[in-house]
């Protein structure tokens, strides 16, 4: 209340092309109404053409994009066998004049720790959870389903929500192999959402969910010139989620345009009695906003803006191959957000974050870790390698050779079991952490800013965002905001097998203020991203990007089935 006051002041059987006949391809447009290009189509486009005839939702279950960079970026790592069939449902209830909201008969695809009680595995990447089952759909997929979304197939991921090993990639899994991204060789995807990030960059879907604990949907929303929601822990429901952790775990979307990304958020977030979390949602009768009614052209006008710019800007920094992105938040991102009205005050730094003890946020997640797989395995009505607990999965693990190990070995669950004794989150050191961390993160950090400088949000740039909001569970909006120039040096991952800075390579713009603030956010998002369109302007390498468009599918006559 004073603060406003202050303030106010201020599978299986799919369609797939094996190739485009021309004499039967009926063009790019039918009746003089173009088809958009895949590579961008928004909700909007897809819901003018299945309104209009132009082609229908078993037309946009369309897998042979995904084909087309299987076997080179491995973002996918299974489809959904149903997907027609749904599809097919769909269009027929479109046909009676049944149409279930924007995201009727649209197709998205989830990260593989998403639930479906469907023919579809859920399992991390990990072998330990190949052919387990669960007994319903994740509250997340059903959601999803309610909104007349087709769930095209599971997205490939850091595996474990990269919660495993100190010597793994972004976006490698036992299961799914290595995903790479797509505008520089061999492009490090980022994680832990890597799939996810990679298959909404180039149109394989309308969208895709990511998981997020530490940065997992923002960075590689960040890597693949997406935006990316991490909504506040609490906003979407996590039951049946394969989890790190109950205090940080939030599942957002990662889409092309702001506006894909509300419609998204609109149709997952909400109460559910399977996540208690969710009773924090702050609205009358726990009933969430639309959204997609936050998008505001002026909403940059006369908001009050900080930087806490001690937790990214450094001589270190300056010197990185990172410098470019510094180059451009200081002469693009900024002066731009003060002709749209907004107020920058710098330096509204964060004390917390220089005086965070090293291992502190590693102890709250390795507890919740210890604590909630084990929950979440409890819930499984087939288990067929017997896992129940982190100690098992580790012992698999290390016994299974597609699991890699001991190359990518399992430090993480090492140091959870051996070093801090395999305590859940419980214990009085997970309470004395965890207090600590909310102390430094939220009145010595992000909260304390945003009174102490009368602020309406925060912003960085993407890559160093996610940390402290991480720990308070408080949400992040990330858009594209350039890429590397030409020249940059080109720097590997820790294994050196991919490419992690290089010319074309993408990165965003963070904005971030107090829980549930998304509606702020993503008003202010979608003013940056209308006055930049950076999205349009970083390309994929042609070798990477997906020839095939709806032209080549519409009224297809020669559809085979293919196995996957
Ligand atoms: C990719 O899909 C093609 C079919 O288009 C299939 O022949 C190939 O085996 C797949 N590659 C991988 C690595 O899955
Ligand atoms: C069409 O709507 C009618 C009336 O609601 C219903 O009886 C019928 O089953 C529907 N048919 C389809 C294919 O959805
Ligand atoms: C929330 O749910 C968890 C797991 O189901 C349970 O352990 C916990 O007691 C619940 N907390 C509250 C406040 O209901
Ligand atoms: C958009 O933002 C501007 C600036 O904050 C505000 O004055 C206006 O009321 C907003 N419009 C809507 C429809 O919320
Ligand atoms: C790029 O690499 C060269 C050679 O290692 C080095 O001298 C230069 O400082 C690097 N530049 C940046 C921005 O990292
Ligand atoms: C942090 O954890 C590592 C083991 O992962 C341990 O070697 C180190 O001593 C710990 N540091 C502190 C300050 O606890
Ligand atoms: C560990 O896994 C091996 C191989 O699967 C198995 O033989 C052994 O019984 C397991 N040990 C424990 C303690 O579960
Ligand atoms: C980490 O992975 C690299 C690349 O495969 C390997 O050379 C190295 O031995 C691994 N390190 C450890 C400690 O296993
Ligand atoms: C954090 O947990 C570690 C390991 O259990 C413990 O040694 C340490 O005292 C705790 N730190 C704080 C600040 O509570
Ligand atoms: C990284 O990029 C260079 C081109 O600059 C390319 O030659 C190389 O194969 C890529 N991959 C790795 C792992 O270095
Ligand atoms: C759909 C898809 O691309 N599946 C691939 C997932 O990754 C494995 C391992 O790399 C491939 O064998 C699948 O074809």
């Amino acid at each position: 209340m004073k603060l406003s006051l202050l303030c106010s002041l201020t599978v299986t059987a799919f369609t797939l092309l094996s190739s485009v006949d021309a004499s039967s391809n009926p063009g790019t447009s039918i009746n003089g109404n173009p088809f958009p290009s895949l590579l961008d189509v928004t909700t909007e486009d897809l819901i003018t053409g299945l309104e209009s005839g132009l082609f229908t939702s078993v037309d946009l279950a369309y897998v042979a994009r995904i084909y087309e960079v299987n076997s080179t970026l491995h973002a996918v790592t299974q489809l959904n066998p149903d997907a027609l069939s749904i599809a097919a449902t769909l269009d027929a209830e479109r046909a009676n004049g049944t149409i279930r909201g924007p995201l009727h008969g649209i197709p998205i695809l989830i990260k593989n720790n998403i639930a479906t009680a469907d023919a579809m595995d859920n399992t991390a990447g990990s072998y330990a959870l190949a052919g387990a089952r669960v007994p319903r759909d994740s509250t997340i997929a059903a959601k999803l389903r309610k909104a007349g979304a087709v769930i095209l197939g599971k997205t490939n991921l850091s595996q474990w929500a990269n919660f495993r090993s100190s010597n793994s990639s972004n976006g490698w899994s036992a299961i799914g192999g290595q995903v790479v991204a797509a505008y520089f060789p061999d492009q490090d995807p980022s994680g832990s959402s890597s799939g996810s990030g990679v298959a909404s960059s180039l149109g394989l879907a309308l969208a895709a969910l990511g998981s997020e604990t530490d940065g997992s949907i923002i960075s590689p929303s960040d890597a693949n010139n997406l935006v990316g929601i991490k909504p506040t822990v609490g906003l979407t429901p996590r039951d049946l989620v394969i989890p790190i952790s109950q205090h940080q775990d939030t599942v957002g979307p990662m889409a092309r345009t702001v506006l894909d990304a509300a419609y998204l958020l609109t149709a997952i977030a909400g109460y559910s009695p399977d996540d208690n979390y969710t009773s924090a949602i702050p609205y009358p009768n726990h009933v969430t906003p639309d959204y997609t009614a936050s998008l505001n052209f002026s909403a940059l006008r006369g908001a009050r803006i900080g930087i806490p710019r001690n937790v990214f800007d450094s001589p270190a920094i300056r010197s990185s191959p990172y410098a470019a992105i510094l180059e451009t938040f200081d002469t693009y991102a900024l002066p731009l957000l003060r002709e749209a009205g907004a107020v920058i005050v710098d330096n509204t730094n964060w004390p917390g974050y220089d005086i965070e003890p090293a291992n502190a946020s590693t102890i709250v997640l390795e507890a919740d870790f210890i604590t909630n797989l084990a929950s979440y395995l409890s819930q499984l009505t087939v288990n067929p390698q017997n896992v129940h607990s982190v100690a098992d999965v580790r012992n698999f693990t290390q016994h299974f050779p597609l699991e890699d190990y001991p190359d990518r070995d399992t430090a993480v669950w090492d140091d959870a079991l051996d070093y801090y004794g395999g305590q859940g989150n419980t214990s009085p050191e997970f309470w004395s952490n965890y207090t600590l961390l909310q102390y430094l993160a939220g009145p010595l950090g992000l909260t304390g800013s945003l009174t102490n400088y009368c602020l309406d949000a925060l912003i960085m740039p993407t890559f160093f965002a996610s940390h402290f909001p991480a720990i308070l569970g408080s949400p992040v909006v990330s858009v594209p905001m350039g890429s590397y120039p030409a020249g940059t040096n080109v720097t590997q991952n820790n294994r050196g097998d991919l490419n992690e800075t290089g010319p074309g390579i993408p990165f965003g713009l963070a904005f971030m203020a107090e829980r549930f603030s998304e509606q702020k956010l993503i008003g202010l998002a979608y003013a940056f991203e209308q006055r930049t369109n950076v999205r349009s302007k970083v390309l994929p390498l042609a070798q990477n990007t997906p020839q095939t468009e709806l032209a080549d599918i519409v009224g297809h006559k020669k559809e085979r089935r293919a196995k996957l």
